[in-house]
């Protein structure tokens, strides 16, 4: 049946309010207007941020809202003037978007266009309304992206053309989880060959920061879980060791000295989200040099505070988000270095679940036991 043009209704889990599950509804996706492209989306991560939305540790986003920001699909249609993208091209959502034009974009090192909704949360299309309707509701967007649901609207500065022979069902954690830690490791602490690592937090992200401090060289990298299941994935990724910080008296900074005979890490990764694990993070690092990157997202009002000896003897604290990619530009190329196997991102998927069973893959991800569930529909 020829959608173009048309409303499809279509099934979508849609958040109500913060603290209940989703509720998977019919929902009425509006054709795109102008500059837009209709996604059909076939598949999506389950990513903890989109968690940290539902248990209001963001409490910035508006609901009702459409969450979900990880996601590979197909172009069902596009708007007026969409020149570079045509239906039928397989696509990843970018939840930053790539306009080209800001002082951002314009920058050879800021991958955050200035049309990016990470910190403002308006749910919105650039017109100020959104495509998603139900029972007679119109429905928040989510970071530019929205993909859980079987159709999404999305700007064209927030969509990359991909590889037609990529599975959807891998690569769409090159969207999201993939390209943010692995980034984080290549592109924001640029990691050397010969150096030592620390991740903290080894799920989605941090073992997408392991696998690139891994093809960066890192000779020794160290992986910090409380949920020791984790360690043998990380392993199998190229954690060198694995240590949980409930097995020691010490704090993990002073664990870490002594496994380095009192150096520190040249790299350390934040993947948690917590500020004492940042601070961690930070005083791990080894003096003169080394450099803590944050790439876990903190509760709204949580704050860090610390002596400036830590940075002042020349440790740098800096962090990313979406691994510094520029995003409309690096995501193709990302796909296409994972199909020509510069790096498997296979393994951090550990569950694939019919998209009805979206509420039974956030349980899997609270309770530890998933690195990423795939949603498909
Ligand atoms: P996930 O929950 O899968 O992984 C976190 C891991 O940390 C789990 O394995 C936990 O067991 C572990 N953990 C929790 N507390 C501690 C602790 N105190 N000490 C050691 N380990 C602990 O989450 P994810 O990998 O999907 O996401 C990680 C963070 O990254 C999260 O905060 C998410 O919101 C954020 C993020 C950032 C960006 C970005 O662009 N910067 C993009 N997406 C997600
Ligand atoms: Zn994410
Ligand atoms: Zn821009």
């Amino acid at each position: 049946m020829e959608t173009s043009g048309k409303v499809i209704k279509c099934k979508a889990a849609v958040a109500w309010e913060a603290g209940k599950p989703l509720s998977i509804e019919e929902v009425e996706v509006a054709p795109p207007k102008a500059h837009e492209v209709r996604i059909k989306v076939l598949a999506t991560g389950i990513c903890r941020s989109d968690d940290h939305v539902l248990s209001g540790c963001i409490s910035t986003v508006h609901f009702p809202v459409i969450l979900g920001h990880e996601a590979a699909g197909v172009v069902e249609s596009v708007g007026e003037g969409v020149t570079d993208l045509k239906p039928g091209d397989k696509v990843i959502p970018l939840f930053v978007p790539q306009c080209g034009e800001c002082t951002s974009c314009q920058h050879p090192r800021n991958n955050l266009c200035v049309k990016n909704d990470l910190g403002k949360h308006r749910g919105l299309m650039a017109d100020g309304t959104t495509r998603f309707t139900c029972r007679g509701q119109q429905i928040h967007n989510f970071l530019n992206t929205s993909t859980f649901t079987e159709y999404t609207v999305v700007e064209e500065i927030a969509v990359a053309k991909i590889d037609d022979a990529a599975p959807v069902h891998k690569i769409c954690l090159i969207g999201c989880g993939f390209s943010t830690g692995y980034g984080a490791a290549v592109n924001t602490a640029k990691v050397e060959p010969g150096s030592t690592c620390a991740v903290f937090g080894l799920g989605g992200i941090g073992l997408s920061a392991l696998i690139g401090c891994k093809v960066g060289g890192a000779t020794r990298i160290i992986g910090i879980d409380i949920n020791k299941d984790k360690f043998a994935k990380a392993k199998e990724l190229g954690a060198t060791e694995c240590i949980s910080p409930q097995d020691y008296k010490k704090a993990i900074p002073e664990v870490l000295l002594a496994m380095t005979d009192g150096i520190g890490v040249d790299y350390a990764f934040e993947c948690i989200g917590h500020v004492d694990t940042m601070m961690a993070a930070l005083q791990s690092c080894r003096v003169g040099c080394g450099t803590c990157v944050v790439v876990g997202v903190s509760p709204a009002a949580d704050q860090i505070s610390f002596n400036p000896k830590l940075i002042v003897t020349g440790r740098t604290l800096t962090g990313s988000v979406f691994g510094g990619w520029k995003s409309k530009d690096c995501v193709p190329r990302l796909v296409s270095d994972y199909m020509a196997k510069k790096f498997n991102l296979d393994g951090l998927v550990t569950h694939t679940l019919p998209f009805d069973k979206i509420n039974e893959g956030f349980e899997l991800l609270r309770t530890g036991k998933s690195i990423r569930s795939i949603l498909v529909f």
